[in-house]
């Protein structure tokens, strides 16, 4: 099949990051040919070095991508659309009447999907899978909705995420390599944590907590947001890494953005991840290692009902204590609010924790992954 998937940056990297794991994944495991449409290559870029933020068009093998021009689509455009047996427009990015119109001239038409951000609640399963007819032109699009149950579009994960990571845990001489490779060899030897924050996030009980913890720790700190939530906390950090006023053990690093495969191995070798978002929050679950959740902050709180939905669902077979806990930080962090003995209590049940994590992964892994539900959705609804 010919699929196209039309992507708009809103913020941040997670529009992008999901596209081109979505773009890569229906290449690389299912054979297929790709074309992404993106409004916004800089950001691609960014964390995906063989991407050139200014070129019109590019190829990666079956991967085509393509400047996304919204207004009208060009004569190259149309020759492209021309092709496809399958539209995946990402996030309600909106694909405008010229291009829906250009679509809705080919016979058949293609088959249009609407794929929207993941979500641990409810409604992800009477949503999935619904059809919505265009009011006017003769196209329908299909609702597909990411989520954590059998019923929702799942996960992305591709076919060898997980034995590429067991073989990278498993083996400390790859984990050497990797760190040296990002010029971090001195973190070898010392607890690990990755702080993928946003900007608004209270960093104090987090970083009190690492001060009266006596282990030698690297946090490992990506550009942008976190740099800002941190420096709000009186840690500037510039080029070089840094240690909180009397408390050398405690490392802060500055790292630029990684090739979105190397943000994989990041996780997989910490041992613990302070994610965001939908993708990152995503990988994390697949690293294995435990974690702690910011969602994407939204009107009217929204995002403590996606937070509240997911502990539900992620906490269910946890061992009470211990689901106390991962309850109580989850919720009072991502309202500012957790003290340094929410860290402490859970950091107590660390190995239980750890367990838990790589129990969640196994459980979610038996379920298919977004691709495969995304392609056969195809075979059996959509296209007839
Ligand atoms: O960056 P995010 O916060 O993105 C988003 C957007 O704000 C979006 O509008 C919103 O709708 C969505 O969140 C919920 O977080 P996310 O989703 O975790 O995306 C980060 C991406 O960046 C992910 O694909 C991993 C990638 N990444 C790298 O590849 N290398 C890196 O070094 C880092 C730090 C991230």
């Amino acid at each position: 099949m010919q699929l196209g998937i039309f992507c708009s940056v809103i913020d941040n990297y997670g529009d992008a990051g999901v596209a081109w794991r979505l773009a890569r994944q229906l290449r690389d495991d299912f054979g297929q040919d790709v074309t992404l449409w993106i409004d916004d290559s800089g950001t691609l870029a960014a964390f995906a070095p063989e991407v050139r933020a200014d070129a019109e068009l590019q190829r990666f093998s079956r991967l085509t991508l393509r400047r996304w021009h919204r207004p009208q689509p060009h004569a190259r455009d149309r020759e492209a659309l021309a092709h496809l047996d399958v539209v995946i427009e990402a996030f309600g990015c909106g694909l405008g009447e010229p291009w829906l119109e250009a679509l809705a001239g080919r016979r058949p038409p293609p088959c249009w999907i609407h794929l929207e951000h993941l979500t641990p609640e409810s409604w992800a399963e009477e949503v999935h899978g619904r059809p919505s007819p265009h009011p006017r032109l003769p196209l329908t699009a299909w609702f597909f909705v990411p989520g954590f149950t059998p019923r929702t579009g799942g996960l992305l994960r591709e076919r060898p995420l997980l034995e590429t990571r067991e073989r990278f845990q498993g083996n400390p001489a790859e984990i050497a390599l990797f760190l040296d490779r990002i010029g971090q060899a001195a973190a070898l030897g010392t607890r690990r944590i990755t702080l993928f924050c946003y900007a608004d996030a209270e960093l104090g009980a987090f970083l009190a907590w690492l001060a009266s913890d006596p282990r030698a720790t690297t946090v490992f700190v990506p550009p942008g947001q976190p740099r800002r939530a941190l420096a709000r906390s009186g840690l500037e950090l510039g080029t070089r890494a840094l240690a909180l006023p009397g408390t050398p053990h405690v490392r802060f690093v500055p790292l630029p953005m990684l090739a979105q495969d190397d943000f994989d191995r990041l996780l997989w070798s910490c041992d613990l991840n302070w994610v965001r978002g939908e993708d990152s929050f995503v990988r994390a679950q697949w690293s294995g290692r435990p974690f702690l959740w910011h969602p994407y902050r939204q009107e009217g709180n929204a995002h403590l009902l996606k937070l509240d939905a997911f502990l539900d669902h992620y906490l269910a077979a946890a061992p009470a204590a211990l689901g106390d806990s991962i309850s109580r930080l989850f919720r009072r962090s991502n309202r500012g609010e957790e003290t340094p003995q929410d860290w402490v209590a859970l950091w107590q049940q660390r190995a239980l924790w750890q367990a838990h994590c790589r129990r969640w992964c196994q459980l979610l892994a038996h379920q298919e992954d977004l691709c495969t539900r995304l392609l056969d959705f195809i075979a059996r609804n959509a296209i007839k």
